[in-house]
């Protein structure tokens, strides 16, 4: 018997692909179809494929060419699976031509002549897009412009808008989201949404009644290593969670106007306490705030620190424009604990640690745009699909705009500065 084996994306299988898998197929009595998982394409810099790795592979099942799908999760699998599967030929469009030569070693390597005028990057532009509007602080806009570069179904408005991301400053977003929401426009907001719990419940309100998306932006959600991370201790990896300790710090400039400023803790408080909502829940008994403030008229706290006491558990968090620190990230758990080191809120690798330095691992996930991309993607689809994919629920978001208000009404202990 020989066997053949093919490789491919198969994003929105189109006629190019079944031609190919046809002409393969009949190359030998056996073909193998190895499809790429996202990971790979991702590591790779395919970043934008339409459809799931459990859509592409259903897609090439259906065609009834494969005699076994395989999946392809690693750069120089080929040469692994060529061997195990006793292949005797390898096959691929000739948009690869000599690239695969050196699998002459193992089996003998076709190039098949790529069909003309499809393209699943054609097919990919042809669906529709969302027109997405990017409003917010200069500083950040070249870096969030990039970003939509990469996500599949989203263009930079020119005119008229369907959706928008907002990263102004925070006290302006009650206000703008209200009047986007009430034209019928999707928005995603980089966290926190408002400054009052009595705002957000409002603002969701609407969203729903006009039934638009209103979603938290915080990157961080979206980051492979973290989510990798939230399932691990899910899973009881580390035991019962005794403790969670988020840091997040950098010095900023603020010797100009500070009522334009954002403060530390609007500024990092929603990121640092994710962790702690995700993992520990957001039913605390108590929580302190303590912070010092580098302006009494215009409440920016230079260095803040908010301590949690759950009912199993404590957490707390450290944030600062004003002072720097480690920032890392410590979950204390009764078998073990999980350390990610700084600055852990765009992580690719943490470590979980045992009493027994064997049993300790360390883990690493690529991250490719500090998990923007994947939160504009998970805000296209969620629009897409009228499903919500956010990362961060409603309830988490609340909770934490909570500790924000009451940062707001002046409910926390207040350093002094140190007389010189
Ligand atoms: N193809 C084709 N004609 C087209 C489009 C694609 O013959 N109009 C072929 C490609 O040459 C490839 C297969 O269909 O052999 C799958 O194409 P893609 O989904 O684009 O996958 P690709 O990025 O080429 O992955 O490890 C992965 C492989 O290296 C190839």
């Amino acid at each position: 018997m020989r066997k053949v084996i093919t490789y491919g994306t198969f994003d929105l299988l189109h006629f190019g692909h079944v031609r190919l898998l046809e002409r393969a197929k009949k190359l030998g009595d056996y073909l193998i179809v190895g499809v790429t998982s996202d990971g790979f394409d991702i590591a790779r810099g395919k970043i934008n494929n339409h459809d799931s790795l459990m859509e592409r592979i259903e897609a090439v099942k259906k065609t009834g060419l494969a005699d076994e799908i395989i999946v392809e999760e690693y750069e120089g699998q080929k040469i692994d699976d060529i061997k195990k599967h006793n292949v005797d030929i390898f096959a691929i469009g000739d948009d690869w031509k000599g690239k695969f030569d050196y699998l002459s070693e193992y089996c003998e390597v076709i190039y098949l002549t790529r069909t003309q005028g499809v393209s699943s990057t054609e097919l990919r532009s042809n669906l529709r897009k969302l027109n997405l509007k990017l409003e917010g602080r200069p500083g950040l806009m070249d870096k969030y412009l990039n970003e939509t570069k990469y996500v599949n179904g989203v263009e930079v408005a020119k005119d008229d808008y369907d959706a928008l991301f907002l990263f102004t400053h925070p006290k302006c977003n009650y206000e703008l989201i209200k009047e986007n929401i009430q034209k019928g426009k999707h928005v995603l907001c980089e966290s926190p949404i408002a400054l009052s719990v009595k705002e957000y419940d409002e603002l969701k309100a609407l969203a729903k009644s006009k039934k638009v998306l209103l979603m938290d932006a915080i990157k961080t959600a979206y980051s492979t290593a973290y989510n990798r991370l939230l399932l691990l201790i899910k899973s009881g990896k580390i035991g019962e969670v005794v403790s969670v300790e988020a840091t997040c710090t950098s010095l900023s400039d603020l010797t100009e106007d500070l009522s334009k400023k954002v403060n530390s803790i609007t500024a990092w408080g929603p990121t640092a306490m994710l962790p702690i909502f995700q993992i520990l829940g957001t039913k605390y008994k108590d929580v302190k705030i303590t912070t010092k403030l580098l302006s009494e008229e215009h409440l920016f706290d230079g260095f803040t620190k908010i301590d949690f006491t759950f009912d199993n558990a404590v957490a707390s968090v450290k944030v600062a424009k004003n002072a720097k620190s480690e920032g890392e990230l410590i979950i204390s758990g009764t078998k073990g604990y999980i350390y990610v080191p700084a600055p852990w809120w765009k992580t690719e690798y943490f470590e979980v640690r045992f009493e027994n330095a064997n049993d300790s691992k360390k883990y690493f996930f690529q991250l490719d745009g500090e998990g923007i991309r994947n939160e504009l993607t998970s805000f296209a689809k969620s629009i897409e699909a009228e499903n919500d994919f956010a990362n961060v629920s409603e309830d988490i978001s609340r909770a934490i705009i909570e500790v924000i208000e009451k940062f707001y009404k002046h409910d926390f202990v207040k350093l002094e500065s140190e007389k010189r």
